[in-house]
């Protein structure tokens, strides 16, 4: 292994530095300490190493992220040489850099239909904090001055920023910080069938669930609601997948009562759900379109908002200074790496090996552990996919969440070389698109192992 200097500390060292100095994201750094964190400190394709030569098959992608996959030189290189050539200029003063250029042309190309303007940031968080400011300002400008209230969704996860906080539905959340900020945003149901169902079939419930939003504009009044906001799939609220009446009615209820649509695509985006976007997987037309993680595959941070329509045309034409954007909007490194990664995308297909072979070997390999007793349902679009845990498969109940099944589980499959997440008792799964059938293999045993270890561990 290559001696750099930053990885030449023992773990144990690191370990005593990293709980004595990082403040790290949703963590009880109190029980971390006394455990002691993992180091990550290489990967390459879809494998991770650990600081004491542990390796690691990343059923998650990093954080449902690195699409391309681990150790992509022309990545590197790309970077090396916009490091280079120009690390950095601001977009500020009436400038721009070429990477940034070509970037938009070729976002326009791979976003849906009608999108082709694009704010830069530099994570999922502050690009929906910038479309929250820009609901306010389009409808400020169409002079509708009381259409801001946003309709987001339990469940819904949107980033950790103010504004993203607000909007996300996860109700752990919001009390830690006196969330979500007043008079800001308003939550529905989540069209999460297996859960909230009952009798009625996936169709009709995905009608219900679209009503919820229609119903909750009524109560506030139209004239009051600036826009809606959803992931096309749910990603940290479980891999919720809505059954195929949602978005259409969505859809129809936005146009009628002129509501503003906002597809957050940061999970969803750059192939994930077997198309280039969730919006081309469930037929949205958005107004605006969160971006990040796939954006750069992760290898560095960028995010976009993409906009489209008369949102669009309106701030081309609002003729005055829009004052927003931050220091690193358009970086040319980061623009630099996101073209790069679009082009390698592109070149390999990953989007077509998302949506057609790899995706279906990936969903129908999962679905053989179905007929576990732990396994309630198996759900999933392309390469993303959730295995929920349930107590009773008949009456779909859950244990009781100080059982830790979801948490029982991701230990045993860290424990046995492979990265899940929990999400509650529901784990997650979102590979690399570049996965290959033989990891997938890998993956599938690996769970069954980890199942049958936590039914033993339930007594089950
Ligand atoms: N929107 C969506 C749909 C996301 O999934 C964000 C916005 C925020 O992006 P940033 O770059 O600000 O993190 C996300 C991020 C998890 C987990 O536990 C998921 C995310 C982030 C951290 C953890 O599954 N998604």
């Amino acid at each position: 292994m290559s001696a750099l200097p930053r990885t030449r500390n023992s773990t144990a060292a690191m370990q005593a530095a990293d709980a004595r100095h990082h403040f790290k994201p949703f963590t009880d750094h109190k029980a971390l300490a006394a455990k002691g964190v993992r180091v990550i400190s290489s990967a390459e394709g879809c494998w991770l190493t650990d600081s004491e030569g542990v390796r690691l098959l990343d059923g998650m992608a990093g954080l449902w992220s690195v699409n391309v996959g681990y150790g992509r030189k022309e990545l590197a290189e790309i970077a090396y040489e916009q490091l280079q050539e120009l690390p950095y200029y601001n977009s500020f003063f009436q400038t721009t850099n070429p990477p940034v250029t070509e970037l938009g042309e070729k976002l326009a190309e791979v976003t849906p239909e009608g999108i082709d303007l694009f704010a830069y940031g530099n994570s999922g968080s502050d690009a929906n904090d910038t479309i929250v400011k820009l609901v306010r300002y389009f409808w400020n400008l169409k002079g509708k001055k009381k259409k801001k209230t946003i309709i987001s969704r339990q469940l819904g996860y949107h980033g950790v920023t103010l504004g993203a906080a607000s909007l996300s539905g996860l109700t752990n959340m919001h009390p830690q910080f006196d969330l979500p900020l007043p008079h800001f945003v308003e939550h529905v149901a989540s069209p999460y069938w297996y859960r909230d169902g009952g009798d009625r079939s996936p169709e009709e419930f995905g009608i219900w669930a679209a009503r919820e939003l229609e119903k909750k504009i009524q109560d506030l009044g139209p004239e009051n609601v600036g826009a809606f906001i959803g992931e096309p799939i749910q990603g940290a609220g479980g891999v919720i997948i809505p059954p195929a009446s949602y978005w259409p009615e969505i859809q129809r209820i936005c146009a009628e009562y002129d509501v503003l649509l906002i597809a957050d695509e940061v999970i969803c985006g750059f192939g994930r759900t077997g198309k280039w976007f969730g919006s081309d997987t469930f037929g949205i037309k958005p107004d605006f379109m969160t971006m990040a993680k796939g954006l750069t595959s992760s290898y560095i941070p960028m995010s976009a908002v993409g906009m489209g329509g008369r949102v669009a045309e309106t701030f081309r034409n609002a003729g005055e200074d829009i004052a927003h954007g931050f220091t690193y909007s358009g970086h040319p490194v980061a623009a630099a790496v996101a073209v790069r990664n679009l082009e390698i995308i592109q070149r390999e297909k990953l989007v077509e090996r998302a949506g057609g072979d790899i995706g279906a070997y990936f969903q129908s390999r999962l679905r053989e552990l179905a007929s576990h007793r732990l396994v309630g349902e198996v759900r999933g679009h392309g390469l993303i996919a959730a295995i929920e845990l349930v107590e009773d498969k008949a009456s779909r109940s859950h244990f009781d969440p100080k059982r830790n099944a979801g948490y029982r589980c991701r230990q045993h499959s860290f424990a046995n070389g492979l990265v899940m997440r929990a999400v509650r008792d529901i784990m997650v799964l979102s590979p690399p698109l570049i996965i290959s059938k033989e990891e997938i293999d890998t993956m599938i045993g690996t769970i069954a192992r980890c199942l049958d270890l936590t039914a033993a561990d339930l007594g089950r």
